[in-house]
């Protein structure tokens, strides 16, 4: 008898610490305020938590609560042009309820991977 496993994947789940800003709540501009923030995506939605430093897993320990969630399906991702910050490597996050978030890491790589993971997030999730 053959057994055959199924195994499931889960590509877009990644993890890791960015800077990051609200720029529009709800279509209305708010102020800056950029925060080393444990970025987690998960599925098609992507949870900020805070604090703690680098490294901190929420899962577990007191940090169980994402302080914020952004639903990315219906939402859109392209590199922020000058005019809305001075920072190099900065992905700006538009959602569908008018949220606007900048995203930003001085490492190349990993800003390139994180603009790559969200733009096929939104690619994947577009017709829900
Ligand atoms: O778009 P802005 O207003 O030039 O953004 C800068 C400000 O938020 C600034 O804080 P103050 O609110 O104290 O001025 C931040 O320190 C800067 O980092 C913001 O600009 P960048 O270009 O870094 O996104």
């Amino acid at each position: 008898h053959k057994i055959i496993f199924t195994i499931q994947f889960f590509p877009s789940e990644k993890c890791g610490v960015l800077n990051v800003t609200k720029i529009t709540e709800h279509g209305k501009k708010v102020r800056k305020n950029w925060a080393s923030t444990w970025t987690v995506l998960q599925g098609s939605t992507l949870l900020f938590a805070k604090g703690q430093g680098s490294g901190t897993s929420w899962f577990g320990g007191n940090q169980s609560k994402p302080e914020f969630t952004v639903d990315l399906r219906g939402g859109s991702v392209e590199w922020a042009s000058k005019e809305k910050s001075s920072k190099k490597h900065v992905i700006e996050l538009k959602t569908r309820v008018g949220t606007e978030l900048l995203i930003q890491s001085e490492i190349d790589s990993v800003i390139n991977d994180w603009f790559r993971a969200l733009s096929e997030t939104i690619n994947t999730h577009a017709w829900e």
